[in-house]
């Protein structure tokens, strides 16, 4: 390295050097990283290249941003919201003639399809040209479900940045997030004063429609969220979790009446928007067509279709559903749509251009978003399941968009890899057992993971009771069983309650209520102390929702410094032997690293990672964890 360096000197090259030149000239020994944040980052490619891909990276596409005209003062859902009120909003959705869109690229899209991968970088790159090509959208659902944890756990990035960045970005369209009720963004119950502090801080922070469900349907699961909603005269859309088939007679748990019945206890909570939810794609093209009519005579409040593309059919559902007056659905920019995602939002767009319920959109210019994210989208081919169609099989599990795709992995990762099949079918045994109940998360997970435990013990309907009375069933199995994730309809299947409770008692009422509320001063206090941060209402939600993984995160970003800045193909991918990428540290400070040479092992285990940054030779020994 030296060597290189006296080769490469000014002095050196013009033939100036003379014995003094070593001695006058320390810069030549100067090739560690000068500052802490150029450290950090060579340190993350560094570690990335040694310990993942070897320097071995495969050529991506640069995203383009679409072309559009910069307008000031742009109009749209949000100024309706933000002039009139919820009231406001509602009224001007029930004057509407064509069908409003969602769009969930930002959310549920890449939830469903790459494991909610997706950074913030991504979307806000993309986030000013949307708010101006699609804007006539109701409404852009980009954060909430998954999207809250996952930024922390594996992007180690915040998601309070991420909503910030967007609504600065995007004014004039509606922000939509889906909250799990008293799981907030999380996969149990939490305090009420923490789902109220949550709510308020969101709201605050930019979000504007609550989409709120309950993983049973239990209408006590969503009173606190749907109330401080209210409160924060945010719109408040309540869910009814679509499961089973209206369609089939012999299937009456979940009828017609039921859907029916429950949207009517909605109505009464004050919720602004009713949303069918269905999260496992079972909605089939004439259950939508009946169950909107239905609903549409039963309550007066707008209706909000979700549902995803799993099975093949969810245009064919989304356009009856449209034919039947259903106000609102669920796309997906069309490059993120489909399969275990949303229907195809630009398609959807097209199939109803010059018809009755013609959306507003400009197909054209949706179609350069498209192009973007179709660009963004080979970057996280890693996180995307093998699925290549839809799949008719979805009507039998009843398996949430989500869980399908990562299902696989996960029971992949306990060793049962050929057994997946059975699996799946002991996903739809298991529903049976505990009660044909509504399958979303939470309680999605819990069915999955009896599943597993089911196959792994060699446990069947009939030897469970036996075989399976002295083992500890999973945490979320005991959890669902006590109580703790709300009451299911119809109740509890008593015997089986009583074998993986072991004599512990189920609680009746609402988890919330016993729960002792969060001090949040006290998460303040550990904050500064333990973790030398300021400790802002943000940060102490985040804290209170999940612990272990926000000091992690904290942890994570003291070694690494924030990544945002580094382009998703280097964060995911590195750098190849020879390539260069951009990093922008500070404003108007970037770094331009070119990842020269990986080192052989030395004797203590570690390699020498060389890069150029912006033209000086650095060097970094990183431990080779192989
Ligand atoms: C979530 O809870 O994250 C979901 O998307 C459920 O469908
Ligand atoms: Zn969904």
């Amino acid at each position: 390295a030296f060597l290189i360096n006296v080769l490469n000197h000014e002095a050196f090259l013009k033939g100036e050097c003379h014995t003094d030149f070593i001695a006058e000239n320390p810069s030549l020994f100067d090739i560690a990283p000068k500052t802490d944040k150029e450290l950090k980052v060579l340190k993350y490619i560094g570690d990335k290249v040694v310990n993942e891909t070897q320097g071995i990276k495969k050529e991506f596409d640069v995203p383009v941003v679409p072309r559009f005209v910069k307008a000031n003062g742009l109009q749209g859902t949000k100024q309706i919201l933000d002039s009139g009120g919820p009231e406001g909003l509602v009224k001007w959705i029930k004057e509407q003639r064509r069908l409003l869109l969602t769009d969930t690229t930002m959310r549920d899209a890449h939830q469903s399809l790459m494991a909610t991968r997706v950074r913030t970088r991504d979307m806000v790159k993309i986030a000013k040209a949307t708010s101006v090509l699609a804007k006539e959208l109701f409404s852009v659902e980009m954060w909430g479900g998954a999207t809250f944890d996952v930024a922390y756990r594996f992007l180690k990035e915040d998601p309070w940045v991420r909503l910030q960045e967007l609504r600065r970005r995007m004014p004039n369209i509606l922000f939509q997030m889906l909250l799990r009720g008293s799981n907030g963004v999380g996969y149990k119950n939490y305090p009420d004063n923490v789902i109220r502090e949550f709510i308020k801080e969101s709201a605050a922070s930019g979000i504007d429609l609550f989409r709120i469900f309950d993983s049973l349907n239990w209408l006590k699961g969503m009173e606190v969220a749907i109330d401080e909603v209210l409160k924060q005269n945010k719109i408040a859309e309540a869910c009814i979790c679509y499961t089973g088939d209206i369609l089939d007679i012999n299937r009456d748990k979940y009828s017609l009446q039921y859907y029916v019945n429950m949207a009517k206890e909605i109505e009464k909570t004050g919720a602004h928007i009713l949303a069918i939810k269905d999260m496992s794609a079972l909605l089939k093209p004439y259950g939508a067509q009946k169950l909107i009519k239905a609903l549409k005579d039963a309550v007066s409040m707008p209706i909000h279709l979700h549902t995803h593309d799993s099975s093949g059919n969810g245009i064919a559902t989304v356009l009856m559903a449209a034919e039947a007056g259903v106000d609102i659905v669920d796309t997906a920019i069309n490059s993120m749509s489909g399969l275990t995602s949303q229907p195809a939002l630009n398609s959807v767009v097209a199939a109803l251009e010059n018809a009755n319920r013609d959306t507003g959109l400009d197909l054209e210019a949706i179609e350069d978003i498209s192009r973007y994210w179709a660009a963004v989208r080979p970057v996280y081919s890693k996180f995307e399941s093998d699925l290549k169609s839809g799949t008719t099989e979805v009507y039998k599990y009843e398996i949430p968009g989500g869980q399908y795709s990562n299902l696989k992995p996960q029971v992949e990762s306990f060793g049962l890899g050929h057994r997946f099949k059975e699996v799946k079918e002991m996903y739809k045994t298991v529903n049976e057992m505990v009660g044909d109940i509504v399958k979303v998360t939470p309680s999605s997970k819990m069915v999955g993971d009896m599943a597993i435990f089911m196959v792994q013990n060699d446990l069947t309907p009939e030897n469970i009771y036996e075989k399976g009375k002295d083992l500890n069933y999973p945490d979320s199995v005991v959890s669902y069983f006590k109580g703790m994730m709300g009451q299911p309809m119809g109740g509890f299947p008593e015997k089986l309650q009583q074998l993986v409770l072991k004599g512990e008692e189920a609680i009746t009422i609402r988890p919330g209520e016993m729960l002792p509320s969060e001090d949040f001063d006290k998460i303040g206090q550990l904050l500064n102390t333990k973790l030398g941060i300021e400790g802002t209402m943000k940060e102490k939600l985040s804290y209170a929702l999940y612990p272990k993984v926000f000091e992690d995160y904290v942890a994570y970003i003291k070694e690494y410094g924030d990544l945002s800045p580094m382009g998703s193909d280097v964060f995911f991918h590195g750098l190849n032997e020879g390539e260069t990428c951009e990093v922008e540290i500070a404003e108007g400070k970037t770094l331009i690293i070119k990842l020269q040479e990986i080192g052989r092992l030395d004797i203590n285990g570690n390699r020498n990672v060389v890069f150029e940054v912006n033209g000086n030779r650095r060097e970094i020994s990183i431990p080779d964890k192989a």
